[in-house]
């Protein structure tokens, strides 16, 4: 299994959302007051712990489910859930897997997904809880009302950090054209941009889990993305040489992301992943950029184009200042893109002014 355990947990999410017939079968167990143990997946090495039970092989449905469960024992299904293998199976995991659980049914289920690398769901009759196993995690299935609460809270969230993002990211863009950037200004695009990634991130969890019932979250999850514009990968790569050698982006991103939520309002940790070292006047330090960010904003300007004006004039106020004849001369641009690139500066320029 190359998958991440949270990619995998993702999926699974997916996999028994409301809406779907797995999901279906899981709440008519639970209303039924049976319990249930049912493995996701069908390979050698669920073939050699299971012990008894009956091979169906049958079509899923959720009914079908349901009256199943009334036995004793687990229920294993193909990868893909669209058939019964087989049921009233007592499954013997390695008992050398250490498992926080009590109960015999947890126990199995915790230990089974590791084992197998495939999610196991466990219906609790005593606790009346859905809970999930996927590799090393256990996850609880609520109900849509208390995640669609929590979604709707962080939508919330998501609106204040978008509009605070457009705010620190025009102040950027037009520091860029005045050539009066500093640190702090790049330092809080970058902390932004992150605090938007992370909440929507958890938004779209909540969608994936809701499922039939995520509908319009995830409208207005999409809403509140739209226009987000370029990335951290791009705002790294404007400011990538701060720190006197070329920045790693892809472990400059990964620094970003790993931040813990104290990290997440210091600014100095944006700088330091800017590769700036801590200082008390660190922050007040003017820096240029490249262009990558407000190039990317011309929309018909191919990246390696933009790459290429950028390499050519080395910094964004030379190429604010070129003019058509001076874009021309870089290779792979014509008269027609020299004409795109001039008049889109301009229009960047006049915009990020008038904000
Ligand atoms: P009943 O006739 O239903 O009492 P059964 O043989 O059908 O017995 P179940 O699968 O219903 O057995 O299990 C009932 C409980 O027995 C569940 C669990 O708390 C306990 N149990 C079963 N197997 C083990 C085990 N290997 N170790 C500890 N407890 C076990
Ligand atoms: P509940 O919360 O009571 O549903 P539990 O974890 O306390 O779950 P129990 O020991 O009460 O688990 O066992 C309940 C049933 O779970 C009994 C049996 O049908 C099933 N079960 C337990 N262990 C296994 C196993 N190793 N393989 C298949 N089924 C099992
Ligand atoms: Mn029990």
């Amino acid at each position: 299994m190359s998958k991440s355990p949270e990619d995998a947990l993702r999926a699974t999410l997916a996999r028994v959302a409301p809406g779907t017939e797995l999901r279906d079968g899981l709440e008519r167990i639970l209303r039924g007051r049976t319990g249930a143990l049912i493995v996701l997946g069908h390979d050698r090495v669920v073939d050699s712990i299971c012990s008894g039970g009956f091979d169906i092989n049958i079509a899923f449905s959720p009914t079908r489910l349901r009256e199943l469960a009334k036995m004793d024992g687990a229920i294993v299904c193909d990868k893909d859930g669209s058939n019964i293998l087989r049921a009233g199976v007592q499954l013997v995991p390695d008992h050398s897997i250490p498992t926080q659980e009590s109960g015999t049914r947890h126990r199995t289920a915790e230990r089974v997904a590791i084992q197998t690398g495939f999610p196991v769901v466990s219906v609790s009759q005593s606790m009346h809880i859905i809970a999930l196993y996927v590799q090393g995690i256990r996850y609880l299935l609520e109900g849509s009302e208390p995640v669609l609460a929590r979604g709707n809270q962080a939508l919330a969230t998501l609106e204040r950090y978008r509009s605070r993002l457009d705010q620190v990211t025009s102040a950027l863009s037009a520091a860029e054209i005045e050539a009066v950037v500093t640190v702090r200004d790049v330092a809080a695009v970058l902390q932004r941009q992150e605090m938007v990634r992370r909440i929507s991130e958890e938004i779209a969890q909540y969608v994936l889990e809701l499922g039939a019932d995520g509908r319009l979250l995830a409208l207005q999850l999409d809403e509140l993305s739209a226009g987000l514009g370029p990335g951290a990968d791009l705002l790294l790569k404007d400011y990538s040489t701060l720190g006197g050698k070329e920045l790693d982006i892809e472990a400059a991103l990964k620094k970003l992301q790993n931040l813990d939520s104290t990290d997440l309002i210091d600014l100095g940790k944006f700088a330091a992943i800017l590769g700036i070292s801590p200082g008390i006047d660190s922050l007040d330090a003017v820096v240029t950029p490249k262009g990558h960010r407000l190039l990317a904003g011309i929309t018909s300007v191919p990246r390696a184009v933009a790459d290429r004006l950028v390499n050519n004039f080395g910094g964004l106020q030379r190429l604010m200042a070129a003019n058509i004849e001076d874009l021309m001369a870089v290779d792979g641009i014509g008269d027609q893109r020299a004409r795109t690139v001039r008049e889109g500066l301009s229009r960047v320029a006049e915009s990020s002014l008038l904000d």
